[in-house]
């Protein structure tokens, strides 16, 4: 059975989604990224990068969420565009935009607002900045269409479980200048294969607080600070 190397958070989630959504057999294995479990040796056998999700399947082993995203949809064929350069051009873009775009400035904005030491305006101000000219784009997109292509896919999934996120990026009165993400977010979240994704974390012990202990397991670089 394949088993994906799992912490309730964005990159991990759309990977569970798409094994939810084709019905694919598959096992938590919890990697709780605030005990540090990231960083144990064995991890690292499976993920040299020392982040969430992996997977392994057999003797494959994947990491990076759009890395698992791109092997499962290869292998089981769904969900993915029609094979076609031109629906592959289109589908890489946004797979890319996605990956490289949504979720590092969002995730160093949630950084700097959240949990970095002092508020820095400059950094808070860049990121927001950022963070929100990437949803502006995809806001945009879902205006004109239901979703990111002709059918519901990998992508619409990934959009899925950054979107889940925008209340803690933005407040939530975000959702007013994102109408048409929203829609998209909450048709996936009736979905019971959303639901299931949303339970495992009550199924598994994760570690809720973010303490001294989880900062240095997730920010080392602050290790480099101190006297
Ligand atoms: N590009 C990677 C990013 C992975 C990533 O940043 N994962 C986060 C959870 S969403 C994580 O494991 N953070 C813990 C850490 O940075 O130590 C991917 O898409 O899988």
């Amino acid at each position: 059975m394949l088993k994906l190397y799992f912490h309730p958070s964005p990159n991990p989630i759309k990977v569970a989604l798409y094994l939810e959504e084709t019905n694919t057999p598959y096992e938590i294995v919890v990697t709780d990224t605030r005990k540090g479990d990231q960083h144990k040796p064995e991890f690292r056998l499976i993920n040299p990068n020392g982040k969430t999700p992996a997977l392994v399947d057999g003797d494959i082993q994947v990491f990076d969420s759009t890395a698992i995203m791109l092997y499962l949809g290869e292998k089981i064929g769904k969900f993915m565009p029609p094979k076609h350069p031109a629906a592959h051009a289109e589908f890489y873009s946004w797979l890319m935009f996605l990956a490289t775009g949504i979720g590092p400035y969002c995730g160093q904005l949630v950084h700097f607002k959240h949990f970095a030491p002092e508020k820095l305006e400059y950094a808070l101000n860049r990121y927001d900045f950022e963070a929100w000219r990437h949803w502006d784009i995809l806001e945009a997109r879902l205006a004109k269409q239901p979703y990111m292509l002709d059918e519901y896919g990998i992508l619409d999934m990934s959009v899925w479980a950054w979107a889940r996120m925008i209340p803690f990026f933005f407040g939530t009165d975000a959702w007013e200048k994102l109408p048409s993400v929203k829609r998209l977010l909450d048709e996936i979240n009736a979905k019971p294969t959303a639901q299931a994704v949303e339970a495992i974390k009550t199924q598994y012990t994760f570690k809720m607080e973010v303490d001294e202990d989880s900062r240095k397991n997730l920010f080392p670089s602050n290790e480099r600070l101190k006297k």
